[in-house]
């Protein structure tokens, strides 16, 4: 069915449907959004949870009392409505303060400000029940390279982390971490640019198995790189903690778009993998299905709550187009034909490569001539998908 249901784990950023829609040339068109009424209606809506940014539910510089009145508002809601909070994160990006970098910036006393910060958040998020600290290093970066050492920015960014996996361990919290890349924006150039940097970044980290990435659909499509591809590696690696989802038109400024609004087809591989790649036998991913997107800045508050919907309708038309897919008989045979299964076999044998030096025909007697005449069968497969993605199937 294409009614969003808790079972589904659709779950959504405060600031994606709190969004403003400020941007570096143009004011406000929309008016501030409680997070009690947007807790609501995405219930209403049929999500299952709600994230948010630290300075979501508690504007940066409140007081005490101030604070913890927004915190009991905003659990209130929680209760009322039975959504939950999978997820947390810090906003070290808003305030001026972090216009050098927060974890990485130069400045020593904004690095301790902006682990305190986090540190601060992290207990709200264990309070709350989250499993997931997200961190996404929108300062962490540089414009002018020789302005920063960039070889001691990996060092106070690894020792932040540890530090903050640490206090996690200690305090019992029991959260992991995923680190979100971004190649560029708002920085010129982002520290973990892309999936690939973040991973190879985290086996440094002492606390390595606490720590995994948040890989958003638009931030590796910046990158002109395939976010299919991408969250595969990731899964596959085990480390795939959490995902952003929402669409991009390719490489230019991030356009936080609502899932499958950007690139469609990439959006049908996203969500066959999400939902089918078990069909592999191998690992996949089970955690929530998050949207970190931008209601279109022309809409009023009709059309963000439309966009919320769309969100999660888009992904349900794609998990049922996908299943559609994969349960035809024609595409099976297909794939069968175009050898798709067939990768599932090990190249080498029981006998190792001793087997394969024994065997003539994978190299005296191959045929490369005649080997190389054999179509892959590909175009047959894509033009199913673009049936059944268009519904002609
Ligand atoms: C920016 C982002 C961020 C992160 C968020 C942490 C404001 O492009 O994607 O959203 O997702 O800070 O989850
Ligand atoms: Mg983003
Ligand atoms: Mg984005
Ligand atoms: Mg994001």
């Amino acid at each position: 069915t294409l009614q969003p249901t808790p079972e589904d784990k659709f779950s959504f950023g405060l600031w994606t449907v709190g969004w403003q829609a400020r941007d570096p040339f143009g004011d406000a068109t929309r008016p501030e959004v409680d997070v009690v009424e947007s807790i609501h209606k995405l219930a209403e809506m049929g999500a299952y949870g709600v994230t948010f940014h630290d300075d979501d539910v508690i504007p940066f510089g409140s007081d005490t009392t101030a604070r913890d009145e927004r915190i009991k508002r905003f659990r209130a809601a929680l209760d009322e409505t039975g959504l939950v909070v999978p997820m947390v994160t810090t906003n070290l990006f808003t305030h001026p303060v972090f216009k050098e970098g927060g974890l990485t910036a130069n400045d020593r006393e904004v690095r301790r400000f902006a682990m305190r910060k986090v540190m601060r958040n992290m207990d709200l998020a264990a309070e709350l029940g989250a499993k997931t600290y997200v961190l996404w290093g929108g300062r962490e970066g540089a414009e002018v390279d020789v302005a920063k050492d960039l070889l001691a920015s990996l060092d106070r960014y690894a020792e932040a982390i540890d530090t903050l996996a640490q206090y996690s361990e200690d305090r019992g919290y029991g959260l992991r971490f995923a680190l979100e890349p971004k190649p560029n924006e708002p920085r010129g150039d982002i520290f973990l640019p892309t999936i690939g940097h973040a991973i190879a970044f985290i086996s440094r980290l002492q606390h390595k198995d606490l720590v995994g990435i948040n890989p958003e659909v638009g931030h590796e499509q910046m990158a002109n790189l395939n976010y299919t591809h991408g969250i595969a590696e990731a899964i596959w690696l085990g480390k795939l903690f959490h995902i952003d989802l929402n669409g991009q038109h390719g490489p230019k400024f991030d356009q936080d778009l609502v899932f499958g609004h950007g690139d469609l087809l990439q959006a049908f591989s996203t969500v066959d993998l999400l939902e089918n790649g078990s069909l592999t036998g191998g690992p996949t991913y089970d955690g929530p299905r998050h949207f970190d997107y931008k209601p279109l800045r022309t809409e009023d508050m009709d059309g963000v709550w439309r966009s919320a919907a769309a969100n999660m309708r888009t992904y349900l038309l794609l998990k049922e187009r996908a299943a559609a897919f994969r349960a035809d008989p024609e595409v099976q045979e297909a794939l069968a034909a175009a050898k798709v299964p067939d990768l599932r076999t090990p190249t080498v044998g029981e006998g190792g490569y001793e087997e394969l030096l024994a065997d003539r025909s994978a190299l005296e007697d191959f045929d490369a001539e005649t080997v190389a005449q054999r179509g892959a069968g590909v175009t047959r497969i894509d033009q199913l998908m673009i049936e059944h993605l268009l519904g002609a199937r």
